[in-house]
């Protein structure tokens, strides 16, 4: 045979997969289906680097390894390609994003291609194409008819020198990315929101099903951040206003000596006194100047303004003061706050800043102290005594009677905010009719293609250069013939990555945007491969998808879409940097592949780097290690050819090499077996090298036409071909073996021959029989060691730690004292 030369191998193997579809699959109700993708990618203008190359060979081993099970395995990619970089680069270079999307795409795949993935290519999609977003948008069409889809007012980031929305990431440090000078402010804009908190509950249930991380899932609860608890309405003295308010201790309302409102509340106009004015809109317009995010931080002091008006304690008609403060957020709850310093720190911290009274109404065990914790209540009129939880119940009850509470669970969790006043995303289907209203844009009339124009630069109006295109804009309306003009946001490209696994299943239907027979067949996702998003993404595709079910388009049991999450950890630059094209410091898999090593070794490497889940830094003699290992197995295949011809030989112990041989490859297949259900590739491939070492001594004992050499070798490729599919499909051909290795390959093991060998070790103290111990062979030393100390017999005769131990391996220990 010849040497191992990656580079003639493996395009040619890679042509032989491509032109043999053999990784296009169907629906088949005879096969266990195994649906098996990583998360969409962007095509960003820098390729995929080492680090990324990781999730895709995780991805592609445990594809491959369901395929070699027998299962009818999907595996796919496609092109998450709306979004802001390319609209900035097209507005820096003249590049229409188009362009520049269609350049990253091919460099993607020239990438992924050389690496020997096995996608089922006639399945790609495309986020940006007409074909594709057609669906997106229909989908916002239903959505829109359900209710779920709707424009509201609300408060964003400003740029005043831009005149545009900004996205939360694009405010650095209070002002402007493109005006470092410019501070943003809030501003009231209308946008279009998904009303994802009617999934709220839901999607908060399903996370117990979830096979994910987690921390993943404990992020998504927080972020749902479901609370129960009460509204309790305060009336305001003098005024015929009411201020309702959430709370999680209702029971504490005899506690309440202030009433807190968020700045951006409604009623602070009304209520702040004429000689309070100046002041508190002064405060007001500071505050609109702070993330929610600096607001919650309980560690900045606390700052607000007294609006000089009072509220009435539904509980004991107190007149309590009202404040206005920004530590109240509009956002959650009522947007205004019953303070209780005595039981809640931050109002503890506010009083003791404005020297507002504190009355405590829970006994705790440390007197006159803010206590956040339950007990008896105090101080309460009737409910003196009963125990917090009791007294909740009660006292909400109570005062429901006379309409001043009522029990509330509140979320966290906002609505989706899907408006972008930017050019390159799929337009929003909407039109806008005087008479009509918002009318959404029928069917028949999908998509609403992105007009392609030449000039991207924001107006500076605060909408998309979308709304400069007066002939797109112009349409008459669907519903009454009028003359109508276009929405003229587009959506936010993570409504275009919140369905796409289902298109994957059905991806060049012009009918519909799934079959749902064919989308019921290969959902849930059976392994999503990622190691981004904790939120965002991987909350909103579980809302569509509980929507599509809900509209019966796809079956109720595959409403989550995703079964197991598989998250890797990332891959640093050699010193530990986060590896980007700015820094300089990116590995280029082609690189790697072209230098000689091959895609195999890199992928081999990028597995064996390190647990899957684990961050780790890139290691520039890795690959050349992974090349070497696969030479000694092309080595071993190459001496086993080459000895068919030779004379057989005469050795005594045949049968017991044989067996030994035979007994460390099915003990390979147990680990490597068991390793890959559990997504430990790393310690998968350790077996496999230790298993070629043994191949490698033994090769000097048992002559190679023995006929074990020929099964063990074939286990080995088999066992290699998830990690390395081109060498070990090259080498399956060459051993003379029909078909692909590929496909329906995977062995059981043997479990007379993956018996542990147990041994029998003499213990003695200085010199003397002590104790005869059972071991399996192959356990470590220290660890025998260890129990051989421990048996009572040598325990009594080791009057000391022992000055010195003497071993000989499997046989015996003798302790010296
Ligand atoms: C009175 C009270 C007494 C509270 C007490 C707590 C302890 P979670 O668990 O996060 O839901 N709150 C309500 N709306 C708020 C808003 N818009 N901005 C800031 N804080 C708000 O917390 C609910 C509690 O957070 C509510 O219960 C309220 O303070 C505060 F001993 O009401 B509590
Ligand atoms: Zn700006
Ligand atoms: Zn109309």
């Amino acid at each position: 045979m010849q040497r191992y030369d990656p580079a003639t191998i493996e395009p040619k193997w890679q042509k032989i997969w491509a032109d043999s579809r053999l990784y296009e699959v169907g629906e088949d109700s005879q096969r266990t289906k195994i649906y098996a993708t990583p998360m969409l990618p962007y095509p960003s203008g820098s390729g995929l680097h080492v680090g990324h190359v990781r999730n895709y060979s995780i991805a592609d081993t445990v594809a491959r390894y369901h395929r070699q099970l027998g299962s009818n395995v999907m595996s796919n990619i496609g092109w998450d390609s709306f979004g802001l970089p390319a609209e900035n680069y097209a507005i820096k270079t003249g590049t229409p994003p188009w362009e520049t999307t269609e350049q990253n795409i091919r460099q993607f795949k020239k990438q992924l291609k050389r690496l020997g993935i096995s996608y089922d290519w006639s399945r790609e999609i495309n986020t940006s194409d007409p074909a594709y977003y057609k669906w997106t948008q229909w989908i916002f069409t239903k959505l829109f008819e359900a209710g779920l889809a709707y424009q509201a007012e609300s408060w964003q980031w400003w740029c005043p020198e831009c005149k545009t929305v900004l996205a939360n990431e694009q405010v650095v440090g209070g002002c402007c990315w493109r005006h470092e000078d410019t501070a943003v402010i809030k501003k009231r804009t209308k946008q279009w929101f998904f009303k994802i908190t009617n999934y709220a509950e839901v999607l908060l249930d399903e996370i117990d099903n979830l096979a994910w991380p987690q921390s993943i899932k404990a992020m998504q609860r927080n972020w749902i951040g479901k609370s129960t608890g009460a509204e309790l309405v305060f009336k305001v003295d003098g005024h015929d206003l009411i201020i309702p308010v959430f709370t999680t201790r209702p029971d504490t309302v005899f506690g309440a000596t202030f009433l807190v409102l968020a700045p951006e509340h409604e009623a602070v106009v009304q209520l702040t006194a004429p000689e309070q004015k100046t002041e508190v809109e002064a405060y007001v317009a500071e505050a609109m100047r702070h993330s929610d995010v600096e607001r919650q931080d309980e560690a900045r002091p606390k700052s607000g303004v007294f609006t000089g008006s009072y509220a009435l304690n539904p509980a004991n008609h107190a007149k309590v003061p009202i404040w206005v403060a920004d530590y109240v957020l509009m956002g959650y709850g009522t947007g205004a706050i019953m303070a209780v310093p005595g039981h809640d720190k931050r109002d503890f911290a506010f009083a003791q800043q404005f020297e507002l009274p504190v009355q405590f109404v829970v006994e705790a065990e440390t007197k006159e102290q803010i206590y956040e914790g339950e007990g008896k209540l105090k101080n309460s009129g009737q409910y003196d005594g009963l125990d917090t939880p009791a007294a909740r119940e009660a006292i909400v009850a109570d005062l429901s009677q006379a309409d001043l509470a009522a029990e509330k669970v509140n979320y966290k969790i906002r609505d989706w905010l899907i408006s972008r006043q930017r050019y390159w995303g799929a337009p929003i289907p909407i039109i806008h009719c005087a008479e009509c209203g918002a009318v959404a844009v029928p069917e028949a009339d999908l998509p609403v293609e992105l007009p392609q124009i030449k000039n991207f630069a924001p107006t500076g109006k605060g909408t998309s250069v979308l709304a400069d295109q007066a002939d797109w804009v112009k349409v008459k309306c669907p519903k009454c013939g009028g003359d109508a003009r276009r929405e003229t946001d587009t959506m936010d490209g993570y409504a275009c990555s919140s369905w796409y696994m289902l298109r994957y299943t059905d991806p060049h239907n012009s009918a519909a945007a799934w079959d749902p027979q064919k989308a019921n067949y290969w959902l849930p996702v059976d392994y999503y491969f990622g190691g981004d998003h904790a939120v965002s993404h991987l909350l909103y595709f579980r809302f569509w998808n509980h929507f599509f079910a809900d509209q019966g388009w796809i079956d109720q049991d595959k409403a989550e879409p995703v079964k197991r999450l598989v998250y890797n950890g990332y891959i640093n630059a050699a010193d530990g940097s986060k590896m980007s094209k700015s820094k300089g410091n990116v590995v280029d898999p082609l690189e790697v592949i072209d230098s000689g090593y091959g895609a195999d070794a890199l992928r081999l490497f990028e597995l064996f780097i390190g647990p899957y889940d684990q961050d780790v830094s890139w290691n520039p003699s890795g690959v050349p290690g992974t090349y070497r290992f696969l030479q000694r197995v092309w080595k071993l295949v190459d001496a086993f050819l080459g000895s068919a011809d030779e004379e057989p030989k005469e050795v005594d112990n045949q049968a017991e090499l044989a067996t030994r041989l035979l007994s460390a490859t099915h003990k390979a297949i147990k680990k490597v077996t068991e390793d890959l259900q559990r997504f430990s590739f790393n310690t998968a491939i350790a077996a496999q090298m230790e298993l070629v070492n043994t191949m490698n001594a033994l090769k000097k004992e048992l002559p190679m036409n023995n006929p074990a050499w020929r099964q063990a070798l074939e286990l080995e490729l088999i066992l290699l071909a998830p990690f390395a599919p081109h060498i070990s499909e090259e080498l399956w051909q060459a051993m003379g073996k029909d078909g692909s290795i590929h496909v329906d390959t995977w062995p059981q093991w043997d479990a007379q021959l993956v018996k542990e060998e147990l041994l029998t070790i003499v213990v003695q103290v200085n010199g003397r029989v002590r104790a005869n111990l059972s071991v399996a062979a192959g356990t470590d030393m220290d660890h025998v060691i260890k129990q051989a100390m421990a048996e009572p017999n040598v325990k009594k005769h080791l009057t000391a730690q022992p000055s010195k131990t003497v071993t000989v391996p499997d046989k015996l220990i003798n302790f010296v004292v």
